[in-house]
């Protein structure tokens, strides 16, 4: 109460300069976290931001496609990271349904996708090309998907369709879908101690590049409509015929009425904006230094105050 009444006072000396002033509402803004590192600890990011201006936050585990739905309504205020390549579709459905918008770009370039660790490509000459893969699918095979290669895609909410991309494209692979984030790096884990040949989902930003060498799955290239569109790609009758974009955007979106309810906690996330290295230290937080999301925040925002306290004053 006291950090609230203070900040208060300081931007009450300051609204007197600008033209218009509001205070935020004190309900607290809602802020989604999902199932992967970088989302997580970001949230808690920009949450303990907004506290630091006085505002209150309030933190909700969801699901990652539907959360779209979520902050259209307003049942949650925005959302830190939507990946053009897993989340695009949900995101551009409900900005034509109405009720959320784009709030900007970070300055992180993604991309996620097919991706195998260096060694694997040992054992499969012609990679990163989707072909040489198919290819070499007996040396994916397991017990579990025969003689066709596994592919150990994400947990089912994020890319809905790598089968759909397996079956368009006629690959030899079954796809299997891991519980967790987790998973998919103790497979590779498990598979460097013999160095066996996996290809798993993965994306960057992400903490696994500073840990495990290794490279994207070549596709044929994404272009608009491949996920909409029949006759984009290389199959005229299928979608989903393409890799995810190999430079997506990273969106933040947030409800309509987030401006007018909480106007100066919309105006910072407005400033916000993260890069590639930034992300990936975010989750390395977690998944190699092992802190708890809220801590592995606070420990973030304390080595890079230059970085976040210019957003709160205003600057940058
Ligand atoms: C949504 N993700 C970044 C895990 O691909």
């Amino acid at each position: 109460m006291r950090t609230k009444f203070i900040m208060s006072a300081a931007v009450l000396a300051v609204s007197s300069a600008t033209a218009s002033f509001a205070e935020d509402s004190s309900d607290p803004i809602i802020i989604p976290t999902h199932n992967w590192s970088s989302q997580i600890v970001m949230s808690h990011v920009v949450g303990q931001i907004f506290e630091s201006m006085g505002n209150s936050v309030e933190y909700v585990s969801t699901d990652s496609q539907a959360v779209y739905e979520s902050v259209r309504l307003g049942d949650v205020t925005l959302e830190m990271e939507v990946w053009e390549g897993a989340f695009g579709p949900s995101f551009e459905a409900a900005l034509e349904k109405g009720g959320l918008h784009d709030v900007g770009d970070h300055d992180a370039v993604t991309r996620e996708d097919w991706w195998y660790p260096a060694w694997t490509k040992e054992a499969c000459p012609g990679l990163p090309d989707w072909e040489a893969l198919n290819a070499c699918a007996e040396l994916f095979a397991t017990p579990e998907t025969g003689d066709k290669g596994r592919f150990l895609g994400g947990p089912v909410d994020w890319l809905k369709n790598d089968q759909e991309r397996v079956d368009a494209l006629g690959m030899n692979f079954v796809v299997v879908n891991a519980g967790s984030a987790s998973a998919l790096w103790a497979e590779v884990a498990a598979a460097e101690r013999d160095k066996r040949p996996v290809v798993i989902f993965n994306w960057t930003p992400n903490f696994v590049e500073a840990l495990y060498p290794g490279e994207f799955v070549e596709f044929p290239a994404y272009s608009e409509g491949c996920k909409s569109d029949p006759a984009v790609g290389p199959n005229p009758t299928a979608l989903y015929d393409c890799g995810n974009p190999a430079n997506g955007y990273m969106k933040k979106a947030a409800w309509d009425g987030m401006k007018d309810k909480w106007p100066n906690a919309y105006a910072v996330l407005e400033r916000i904006s993260f890069t590639n290295p930034q992300i990936a230290e975010m989750a390395k937080l977690v998944d190699i230094d092992e802190f708890e999301p809220e801590d592995a925040a606070t420990e973030w925002l304390e080595q890079n105050e230059s970085i976040w306290k210019p957003w709160i004053e205003g600057g940058a």
